[in-house]
């Protein structure tokens, strides 16, 4: 899709720091970095929100959280816990609107903002 951030990463015209990436899915580290390895995953094909995936490819991309948040507790010891947060159109939170789950470690000394 032509305007959307996340598909300018996925195709490499935007950098961004991976932490994994398969035929179908991409996770790379989170701009905003609400705590140390913030991680979105991401489909590669362009969906918008929840509302609009096929059952296969949701399954996919949900099927990754599991490996990439063992990625993230094996590249941050320190980590003692996990938020996954998926906002769902603008009334939500949600500011992009490429589908993306947040992996958001949690530390013994961060804020809390849940
Ligand atoms: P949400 O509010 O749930 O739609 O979260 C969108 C997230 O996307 C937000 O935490 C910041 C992140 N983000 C926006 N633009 C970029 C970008 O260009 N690069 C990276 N790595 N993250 C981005």
């Amino acid at each position: 899709m032509e305007d959307c951030i996340f598909c300018k990463i996925i195709a490499g015209d935007i950098p961004s720091y991976k932490v994994y990436e398969d035929e179908e899915v991409y996770a790379f580290l989170d701009i905003t970095q609400v705590t140390k390895g913030h991680t979105l995953i991401i489909p590669k094909k362009h969906v918008t929100d929840i509302f609009d995936y096929e059952d296969t490819l949701a399954a996919a991309v949900f099927a990754r959280v599991p490996k990439i948040a063992k990625a993230l507790e094996k590249a941050f010891p320190e980590m003692e816990g996990l938020n996954l947060v998926n906002n769902n159109k603008e009334i939500a939170y949600q500011s992009v609107f490429h589908s993306h789950i947040h992996l958001i470690p949690r530390y013994g000394k961060d804020d809390d903002f849940s």
